[in-house]
């Protein structure tokens, strides 16, 4: 197995049990299991405010999003998309539990494994595979490509390819977002391997102190999926309880099962509304896992075994969400009608990308600096 929290080395490692989002049953008895686990979440069975429909639109976003992924590997051995590729597979519940509870006026940001993001916010897939493909119709004219992704219109803030460079970006967006007198929060999602990044500690130091005044309103996502490229937690840190290194900013924080999406929404939920109510910063370690390697490039993976894999696969989050459809009732047509659409989006996108037209050169000289344009 992957990771196990180091148990005989935690300390208590979180006072949100007697706040307002206090961690259930459940999130708690799994912060010392960071792996995969044979029952769904007791938590799980909650969904918030959602209602069906809601559920199911979910259950084809987080499918959309799996082919989207597959669809971009295809791409990149076909050698159609150059550059990275980070595929966010298998950890497709955590952002659509998150963003599920995004409100206009917020700010998402994360790192290089951003497509899901883009998609779940409302970025056109196509524009999103085209900027993959490099192509001028792309989200940023072709110019990001997969690792910088951006889409302001509808909250998203990148997209960033340095490990770690984001965080402090996040945090001062979400200081600016307070002394512009608004209720937005920021989302900021960060990997097991970047809080380990001297920029991670500086930013999180600011956020607890900016958040004692109700000047910080950052949701920390802290996604596990137990490895940094080809380290494995226990290969970074002597210290493997990631969620407790909020502690030393002052920055409560709980567990959550980010494989169960109906757990991570139960969590987000809660979350978001108390960071938006309180303005100050709070964290959530997602357990989670990415079933393709670290990078498209990377097929010959020799840091984790089959059987790892081969066991995180059987709670792969959108099964585990089918199953829990299906178990609620929901005709087995429904779902496969579901895939096959979200199937067609993601052809679709595919199509546009590949007839889309290279960027023209003169594209070489815009968005250079801020403002309109260039200037000698
Ligand atoms: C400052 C910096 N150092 C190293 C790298 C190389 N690098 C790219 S991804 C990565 C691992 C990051 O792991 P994690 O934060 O767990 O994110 P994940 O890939 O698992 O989503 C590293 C070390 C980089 N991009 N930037
Ligand atoms: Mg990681």
């Amino acid at each position: 197995m992957a990771t196990t929290k180091g148990q005989s080395r935690r300390r208590k490692t979180s006072s949100s049990d007697d706040g307002p989002v206090a961690a259930s049953a459940t999130t708690r008895s799994r912060r010392n299991a960071k792996s995969p686990s044979p029952a769904p979440s007791r938590n799980g069975s909650e969904a918030g405010a959602l209602d069906s429909d809601a559920i199911l639109d979910l259950f084809r976003k987080m499918t959309t999003i799996r082919f989207f992924e597959d669809a971009a590997q295809r791409g990149f051995r076909q050698g159609k998309i150059g550059g990275y590729l980070h595929l966010y597979s298998g950890q497709e519940a955590v952002a659509t539990g998150f963003l599920s509870y995004y409100q206009e006026g917020d700010k998402i940001i994360t790192a290089y494994r951003d497509h899901a993001h883009a998609l779940l916010l409302g970025s056109h897939p196509n524009e999103v595979m085209a900027e993959l493909y490099g192509k001028g119709t792309g989200l940023v004219k072709g110019k990001g490509g997969s690792m910088h992704l951006f889409d302001v219109e509808n909250g998203l803030w990148g997209g960033y390819g340095i490990v770690g460079g984001h965080i402090p970006l996040g945090v001062g967006m979400a200081y600016a977002l307070r002394y512009q007198g608004t209720d937005g929060i920021v989302q900021l999602s960060l990997g097991d391997g970047a809080i380990h990044n001297g920029a991670f500690h500086e930013a999180a130091n600011l956020a607890g102190l900016w958040g004692r005044e109700g000047m910080n309103p950052t949701l920390f996502i802290l996604e596990n999926n137990n490895y940094g490229m080809g380290t494995s937690v226990e290969r970074a840190t002597a210290m493997t309880d990631l969620s407790a290194k909020f502690d030393s900013y002052g920055i409560e924080h709980e567990d959550v099962d980010g494989m169960d999406l109906f757990a991570v929404l139960d969590v987000a939920e809660r979350a978001t509304q108390r960071v938006r109510e309180t303005g100050a910063p709070y964290a959530i370690e997602a357990i989670t896992y990415r079933i393709a390697p670290h990078g498209a490039a990377d097929f010959l993976e020799r840091y984790r075994t089959k059987e790892e894999i081969a066991e995180w696969r059987q709670r792969d989050p959108i099964g585990l969400a089918e199953a829990r459809l299906l178990e609620a009732g929901v005709a087995e047509a429904t779902l496969d009608e579901i895939k096959r659409e979200a199937k067609a989006v993601v052809d679709e996108a595919v199509k546009f990308a590949e007839e889309s037209p290279e960027p023209e050169i003169a594209e070489l000289y815009t968005d250079v600096y801020a403002g309109d344009g260039v200037t000698g």
